[in-house]
């Protein structure tokens, strides 16, 4: 068999392995059998010495011909079986979407959160704005505003943190009147607004005291404002938050921003008003500071007090969340507890 013929049925046989090759492990074995140094096409090229010198290129041409096709033949043929690989991967990969996915735990609002959003739609639904208010406040507004000059003995019963002589974090929500007033336009409408936030105080912390606790601000200024109108309000609020049969009483109190003023107490929720040890035996829970705006809160607004009247009340939710799902330490909100603030779900 002349060397021609050798090369040529080499070249078949070769061709045929590398179709029937199966994965590149064997197209590889093919490839170095076939082409490496101690292949057939390499002894045939040794053999050439042999040959005439007229035979020896067409021969050495031959062979290179032979090796550039098989060459280019497992390159195709490699190409093609590394599809084939991706495919299967990316089929043996595939993502079954109907499996059950890991369940992320929800977490809940905090109570707090929840008791001063359910009252903020009481209010909103009676035609109340909700003003945001800042909790680093202003002497002049937290203090001089409410009608608390300074050295006024009343500023003893909400001592403080300060920043500066002038500014510090405020006590109560109330400085959110004065700001509120001051900006109120009357011909467009009469002011009514609330106003929740968080409030600060130099209190020894114990059961029902935290030196950081909330605070909900209502405020109504408009001509003919009466008593009778924060009365029939709070009630429609203490109904909604604690069951149409509530009733509230109004007490003489003292504060320097209202004149007069009054402590709201609202008839026990769970005894009825018969006594039991959530209303002290009483039979009645105090729950907010309200009056008649002073009528010096007003002309310091820029409200003439001849013209107009309001009253405001101050309201702590916290107190309202204790009382309403009977929690007996304030401190328990404000300790990140996860097994008390998953009770409260929301619904
Ligand atoms: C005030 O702060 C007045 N600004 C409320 C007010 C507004 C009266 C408008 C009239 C008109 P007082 O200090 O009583 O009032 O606080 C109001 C409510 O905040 C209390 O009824 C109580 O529910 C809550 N509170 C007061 N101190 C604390 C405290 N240390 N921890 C938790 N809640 C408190």
């Amino acid at each position: 068999m002349s060397l021609q013929d050798k090369l040529e049925a080499l070249k078949q046989e070769t061709v045929a392995k590398i179709d029937a090759a199966q994965d590149l492990k064997a197209l590889n074995q093919i490839r170095v059998e076939t082409l490496g140094k101690k292949g057939p096409i390499t002894e045939v090229l040794r053999g050439m010495k042999d040959l005439s010198a007229e035979e020896r290129p067409k021969v050495g041409s031959f062979a290179n011909e032979i090796r550039d096709e098989l060459t280019a033949k497992i390159e195709e043929k490699k190409i093609e079986l590394e599809k084939a690989e991706l495919d299967r991967t990316l089929a043996a990969e595939s993502i079954d979407i109907t499996l059950p996915g890991k369940a992320v735990k929800q977490g809940v609002r905090h109570v707090l959160t929840q008791i001063m959003e359910e009252i903020e739609d009481i209010f909103i639904g009676m035609g109340y704005q909700v003003v945001e208010g800042s909790e680093v406040e202003s002497d002049h507004y937290n203090f001089e505003r409410m009608n608390l000059p300074k050295d006024h003995p009343a500023r003893d019963m909400q001592d403080t943190f300060y920043i500066s002589d002038e500014v510090l974090i405020r006590t109560h929500t109330s400085p959110v009147q004065a700001r509120t007033m001051e900006k109120h336009d009357f011909s467009k409408g009469p002011l009514r607004m609330i106003s929740p936030g968080k409030v600060f105080r130099r209190d020894t912390d114990d059961a029902t005291h935290s030196h950081q606790f909330h605070q909900i601000e209502g405020l109504v200024v408009d001509k003919n404002i009466t008593m009778a109108d924060l009365k029939g309000t709070l009630e429609v609020m203490m109904k909604k938050m604690f069951g149409e049969d509530r009733e509230i009483r109004l007490r003489p109190s003292y504060f320097p921003f209202t004149e007069p003023s009054v402590e709201v107490d609202v008839s026990c929720f769970k005894c009825g008003g018969a006594g039991c040890n959530v209303c002290k035996y009483t039979g009645w829970i105090e729950i907010l500071g309200a009056g008649m705006v002073h009528p010096n809160v007003l002309r310091m607004s820029g409200i003439d007090p001849e013209v107009y009247s309001g009253f405001a009340f101050g309201l702590g939710p916290d107190r309202v969340a204790m009382l309403r799902y009977g929690v007996n330490d304030i401190r328990n909100f404000y300790q990140n507890d996860l097994r008390f603030l998953g009770q409260f779900k929301g619904e």
